[in-house]
């Protein structure tokens, strides 16, 4: 009978968590995002991207300044001369750990080509360089000792390998509807480049365990939909638990990185440079860039704290993840500013973690003047701007407001319910220049909370 009891309490905490996903797509509608790693994946909320490689002895973009910026011969010899003697995966892991970071995303392969670790299916790869092996064996090594969950960046075109057919840049180089390929002998090398593709992330799986891979690049003709569902299976098979980004299949809706339809393989949606639609249904995570590169640049302008912290409240606040990019030096270093910026987020999650990890977005939509994430029995209030005198917001149906307080200050805040409305009195001075968090203590828990319009606040 209890045994029942337990079974029937975790069926539903999964039917409560369970987000709408795509997993395997329409040829594999049996093939579900698995549910424990995508709760913990949507219970950590912050993550550091991490875009490197020889490119930074230039300080170009990644992959898109070869033969712009960049000459292609120069470009593709690069790595001769890459020698990141400073590279210690302890002070990257650490630097994300310090920020409040749960995750790292490395781009283990970018459309460049080139490969951060030793790899035995291509020389173009770390183990070339003058530093002579790997980083990412360390990185990973490293990673499981600090407890922080390690994803692989990969993508799917390669603009240096012989069989990818796609050639940038090109005239007028845009995102590509997906083509069939008619050629027989452009198709026997795309087949060939398959088999590599997997071959490497078949490597990097067993050699590193990672929690995600994060794809990129699926929007060139060559890629199809019948292809992406196929990667993803692929994966799956090699590693039930493991998730796989949007980015695998062809149905993301441009920047705004929403999957079209349940047809397309992938477990989350991935907005770039942008923060995402609020979406507290649907898996996501924003990626968004601290400076403006994504690969290192010197005097790349820095976004400051109140941009990152406020950019991370309102992805969190929407339902999302936040990626946070930085691009390491070509010595192997994080640039010492922006180490002190992801510092900076981190203090501020040392005392508003709270109203971040572990929340769901909402219940209030957000708006110019705060974003709301609730869990247990409390709703968190962020506010982006002093709401000048007082908050009145709609009360969620059948919920009441026992009591509201700044995170981590004792005094209740002055507060009076009105007919379905409440309203809290803000003092003039906020406890942070940047984002104050209000919790709202409830009558009980907020789980299953429905969305809530605020047209007044
Ligand atoms: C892609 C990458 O190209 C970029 O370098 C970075 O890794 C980011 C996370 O993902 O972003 C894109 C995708 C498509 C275009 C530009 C940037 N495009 O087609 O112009």
């Amino acid at each position: 009978m209890t045994k029942h009891v337990i079974f029937l309490v975790i069926l539903l905490s999964n039917v409560v968590y369970a987000q709408n996903s795509s997993g395997g797509g329409e040829a594999y509608p049996y093939l579900k995002t698995n549910v424990e790693a995508l709760k913990k994946f949507q219970d950590s909320k912050f993550g550091m991207f991490i875009h490197w490689g020889p490119v930074a002895l230039r300080g170009t973009e990644i992959s898109w300044s070869r033969g712009v910026q960049v000459p292609i011969d120069d470009y593709d010899n690069l790595y001769k001369e890459f020698n990141p003697v400073l590279f210690n995966a302890s002070d990257w892991v650490t630097t994300a750990k310090n920020a409040g970071m749960k995750y790292i995303v490395l781009t283990t392969r970018h459309h460049d080509g080139f490969c951060l670790w030793d790899s035995k299916y291509t020389n173009y790869d770390m183990a070339s360089t003058p530093y002579g092996k790997g980083i990412i064996k360390d990185l990973s090594e490293e990673c499981k000792k600090q407890g922080i969950d390690l994803g692989f960046y990969y993508t799917i075109c390669d603009w240096h390998h012989e069989d990818y057919p796609v050639v940038y840049p090109d005239e007028n180089y845009k995102f590509h509807e997906e083509k069939e390929i008619t050629n027989p002998e452009v198709k026997q090398k795309m087949d060939r480049y398959i088999v590599y593709m997997e071959n490497q992330l078949k490597e990097l799986i067993e050699a590193y365990d990672p929690s995600f891979i994060w794809f990129d690049g699926e929007w060139e003709w060559a890629w199809t939909h019948e292809m992406g569902m196929e990667l993803y299976a692929y994966l799956r098979n090699i590693k039930e638990d493991i998730l796989i980004n949007n980015r695998v299949d062809k149905g993301r809706e441009g920047m705004a990185g929403t999957t079209k339809s349940y047809k397309y393989a992938g477990d989350y949606a991935t907005p770039e440079r942008e923060i995402g639609k609020y979406d507290v249904t649907n898996a996501w995570e924003s990626c968004i860039t601290i400076a403006n590169q994504w690969a290192w640049k010197a005097n790349d302008k820095l976004k400051t704290r109140k941009q990152c912290i406020q950019t991370l409240v309102q992805t969190v606040g929407g339902g999302g993840n936040l990626l946070l990019n930085v691009g390491p030096m070509a010595d192997g270093r994080i640039e010492e500013r922006q180490v002190v910026r992801l510092k900076e987020i981190g203090s501020w999650l040392d005392l508003y973690g709270e109203a971040i990890y572990n929340t769901r977005g909402g219940p209030y939509l957000p708006n110019d003047y705060l974003v709301s994430t609730h869990k247990d029995n409390k709703i968190y209030l962020h506010l982006l701007k002093h709401p000048d005198g007082n908050i009145n917001l709609p009360l969620p149906k059948g919920f009441e407001v026992k009591n509201a307080h700044f995170v981590n200050q004792a005094d209740f805040l002055n507060l009076k319910i009105k007919k379905g409305y409440f309203e809290v009195i803000v003092p003039e001075k906020l406890p942070d220049s940047d984002v104050s968090v209000i919790v709202l203590e409830m009558n009980k828990s907020t789980i299953n909370m429905k969305s809530v319009e605020n047209d007044v606040y």
